[in-house]
């Protein structure tokens, strides 16, 4: 019995239904409007000039000639707008100390890493945006490129911002001891019979949604319009008002279908500043869609992050301290979130064990690179990567077995909920029932008899099997709680529900789709709340002229709290047609049942009204209760009291071609644990996609800067997004253990598949190879890598850049020179 169930005692036909998603017909064909579709009279083209350096003083901007250029209508440097520009906004100040420079949309005075906007060209059509682009004079005076975040912290490095004492932005600390959660970590690993130390590599990424960013401003006297491929409607608005000094009730910001976004459009994009800034300037329609260059060379990136993890034991397999140093690459400026991702990761280090010690540091580090912010999972994904890694680590160190020593440090499911040493409280789980579920669904035994015939052999191919037993926090969140972590918004969402004369019912959310398949689960909610038919709901969303009220979709919060909202809501319409069926049917509300759609009065079976009916004859108005208004129609607004803790066992078994180095996944298994499902079909391609992005950062993805700063992988050819053919066949499972803190009962599960995988495919490959003497191998697990790895030792090293991709090339050249020695930061081996 699901949480929904329980609270309205209605069977629950919707919930739990596998539909087919309601939004996809119009999507699939292509009979929508995308933001770039959008076509308004008198509309101008952007086209941006963006700057080849990393890292320089501009000296002269000659647009002399792009002025006059064909169909150009304007040309914009940074010194023209530098007045009325602003900053763009950083909303996740981690320490009161934190050190913001400050990001113009378009540079002023000088670049600081390649593909920053140094002039705008306004056009008729966009071809010739594009060819005025080329006219564009600009002489840099180029300044020492800062790439290495390793050599960026030490001591009279060169610096990013030359205004500013170091390249470090911000230090961070979590200290378990400190804030009582947790025993002294030093006295923890002074005490310990083993430590494992590791320096782990969180590669740069690249979210590459499908759909490029693209906005259209159309200004209409003081209003505006904005039209943005975005995740966050809501919060851009808010943004861009405050930026631009545009009065927030004159902005409209509207989100059409979005094709997806992965974190990367959790973001207030230079260039949506700019058209505001220009369509203001000329009072005409402006519009700009990045090519896919423009887009892996200027959207923020993900991850990059280096990781000192040490891990204290006692010879039985008690785990008894971590410790976590990491240094984070904030990238040239600090984004939305930028510094946000890594400190929102400190939550998750001690995953599912219990630790009783535990410290972590971060510092944000500044480089002539694209700013890092938000990317499926941010910061949780690199939690769970270090600690899953560091436990394999840890059970080599021991002589046990893996799933041994995890099984011993757990939590366990009679000890929900649960304080960790991070001081989160995990909500509900099992983690011994997913594992055993997820080893049967891989066929633990037979394959781990395989490995050891392969061993044994000698065989070429090895064979390796890596676990991941993970969980995560999201449904963000608590208000209060992102208060305390100096996040500069809440964790609410909003609701409207309408029911129409018809009978039809209209649903309004804060939470804004670009891919999740909201309009489908959420009339599935109201379906079964209010007991209308599925299809006589519609969901509307990401306009902020007709949902003025919402904080939108990142960090797997929508379901959990937006979707708790719509359920909140409900609840208040269901009360309200209550005293109109009450008055309607002479009965007392205390005597009426509500019951698939329908009240009817206790004890006499025959009279009733069903709430689609109410509608109209509220409708019609003639006869409604005194005190009551003629409509049936609520709000509600949601703040959960907590995150939700999904979590799951991930196994991976991986083949490994000693010889050529090339792996191949032979069986992807995971179990996981969501909570109630509200729509089983959206939750397994949730973890399908989430896996593949999870799979693409262990073994494809990987953003390459030269030592210049040019980003070499600015192209797919380069820049490796897996297709569906080069995945496995996943095999995925549930348990199910309802989320005490919302309605639904309901965990999140957008990021899950792809915090928990990353590690699994990784530990897999150590284990196919771990007796040939390989302790790591740095991601992506390029053949060229892991061949290294074998033949060479170490991790495989960096990746190799120009005139190569990860699948071969010749090797002429390799990034930051970062070492690929062990730490020497942590606890003694
Ligand atoms: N769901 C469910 N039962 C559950 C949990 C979720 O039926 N117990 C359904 C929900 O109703 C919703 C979907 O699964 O339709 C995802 O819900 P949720 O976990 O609440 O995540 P969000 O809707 O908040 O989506 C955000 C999440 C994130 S953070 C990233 S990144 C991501 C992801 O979703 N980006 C995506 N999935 C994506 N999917 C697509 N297609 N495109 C993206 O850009």
């Amino acid at each position: 019995m699901t949480a929904v169930e329980d609270r309205t005692g209605a069977p629950s036909p919707e919930i739990g239904k596998a539909r087919k998603r309601k939004e996809d017909a119009r999507l699939i064909t292509g009979r929508t409007t995308w933001t770039d579709n959008m076509v308004l009279p008198g509309m101008l083209h952007l086209a941006v000039v963006r700057s080849p350096v990393a890292h320089a003083r501009i000296t002269n901007v000659d647009v002399t000639a792009a002025r006059e250029a064909p169909g150009v209508v304007a040309v914009y440097t940074g010194a023209d707008l530098a007045e009325e520009q602003g900053s763009l906004p950083c909303a996740w100040p981690v320490t009161p100390e934190m050190v913001n420079p400050g990001h113009p949309s378009i540079a002023v005075d000088r670049v600081n890493h390649v593909g920053e906007a140094v002039a705008v060209i306004v056009a008729r059509s966009k071809t010739a945006a594009q060819d005025a682009v080329e006219l564009v004079d600009v002489d840099y005076d180029s300044l020492p490129v800062v790439l290495d975040m390793e050599e960026a912290v030490k001591d009279g490095a060169d610096l990013v911002h030359d205004h500013l004492e170091s390249n470090t932005s911000y230090h961070f600390v979590f200290d378990a001891g400190e804030m009582g959660t947790g025993s002294d970590t030093d006295q923890a690993f002074a005490d310990a019979d083993v430590v494992v130390s590791r320096r782990l590599i969180q590669q740069r990424l690249i979210p590459a949604f499908m759909e490029p960013r693209s906005v259209v401003v159309q200004p209409q006297g003081e209003n505006y319009t904005m039209w943005s491929a975005t995740q966050i409607p809501h919060i851009l608005r808010v943004m861009a008002a405050m930026v631009t000094g545009i009065p927030e009730h004159k902005l409209r910001v509207v989100a059409p279908d979005v094709g997806g976004g992965f974190g990367g459009k959790l973001q207030v994009n230079p260039e949506e500043i700019l058209c505001l800034l220009i369509a203001r300037r000329l009072g005409k329609p402006v519009k700009w869609t990045e090519t896919r260059s423009e887009s892996l060379m200027t959207a923020h990136h993900g991850r990059d992050q280096i990781q000192y993890v040490d891990i204290a034991a006692d010879r039985e397999g008690n785990v008894k301290g971590l410790r976590v140093r990491l240094l984070a690459d904030m990238g040239a400026y600090l984004r939305l979130i930028t510094p946000g991702v890594p400190a929102l990761g400190a939550f998750m280090y001690p995953g599912i064990y219990k630790f009783p010690a535990y410290r972590f540091e971060c510092d944000g580090v500044f480089t002539n690179k694209v700013p890092t912010d938000a990317y499926r999972g941010a910061g949780r994904p690199e939690a769970t990567f270090a600690i899953e890694r560091i436990m394999d680590e840890l059970a080599v160190e021991l002589g046990m077995d893996p799933m041994e020593l995890r099984r011993k440090n757990w939590i366990n499911a009679d000890e929900f909920p649960f304080t960790t040493v991070a001081g989160l409280a995990y909500d509900s789980g099992d983690y011994e029932t997913a594992t055993q579920q997820a080893l049967e669904l891989l066929g633990y035994d037979e394959l781990r008899a395989e490995q050891q015939r392969r061993r044994e052999s000698g065989d070429r191919v090895q064979l390796g099997i890596g676990i991941s037993t993970f969980t995560e926090m999201c449904g963000l969140a608590p208000s209060r709680v992102l208060g305390s972590l100096s996040f500069g918004a809440g964790g609410w969402e909003h609701a409207a529900i309408r029911m129409l004369p018809t009978g039809k019912v209209e649903v309004v959310t804060g939470s804004t789709p670009h891919g999740q398949g909201h309009e489908t689960a959420w009339s599935q909610l109201v379906a079964d709340s209010l007991g209308v038919p599925f299809e006589d709901v519609e969901v509307l969303h990401g306009d902020t002229a007709i949902s003025s009220r919402g904080l939108d979709t990142y960090g797997s919060r929508s379901l959990v709290v937006g979707g708790s909202a719509v359920v909140k809501a409900a609840d208040k319409v269901i009360a309200k047609a209550r005293k109109i069926a009450a008055h309607l049917l002479e009965a007392s509300e205390d005597d009426l049942e509500f019951s698939g759609g329908r009240f009817s009065v206790r004890g006499t079976p025959g009279a009733g009204l069903g709430i689609q009916e109410i509608a109209l004859a509220i409708f019609a108005a003639h006869d409604y209760p005194e005190g009551v208004e003629p409509s049936i129609d609520a709000e509600a607004t949601f703040d959960p009291e907590n995150f939700s803790f999904p979590h799951g066992t991930h196994l991976c078994a991986m083949e490994v071609d000693t010889e050529t180095g090339f792996v191949k996944i032979r069986k992807y298994a995971c179990v996981d644990d969501v909570g109630t499902i509200v729509n089983p079909l959206i939750v397994e391609g949730q973890v399908h996609g989430g896996l593949a992005q999870g799979i693409a950062q262990a073994l494809y993805e990987e953003a390459v800067y030269d030592a210049d700063g040019n980003l070499t992988t600015g192209t797919f050819v380069d820049y490796l997004v897996p297709s569906a053919a080069d995945l496995p066949h996943f095999d995925t499972g549930n348990t199910v253990h309802t989320a005490p803190g919302n309605p639904i009962g309901a965990k999140g599960v957008g990021e899950a598949g792809c915090i928990a995988s990353t590690p699994a495919v990784v530990n897999a490959a150590l284990d196919a190879v771990r007796h040939l003497g390989v302790t790591d191998i740095r991601m992506p697990l390029t053949p060229e890598r892991v061949w290294r790895a074998i033949h060479a030792g170490g991790d495989g090293g960096d990746r190799a850049t120009a005139g190569s991709n990860a699948y071969g090339g010749a090797q002429t050249e390799t990034t930051t020179g970062v070492s690929t020695e062990a730490s020497s930061l942590g606890g003694d081996r």
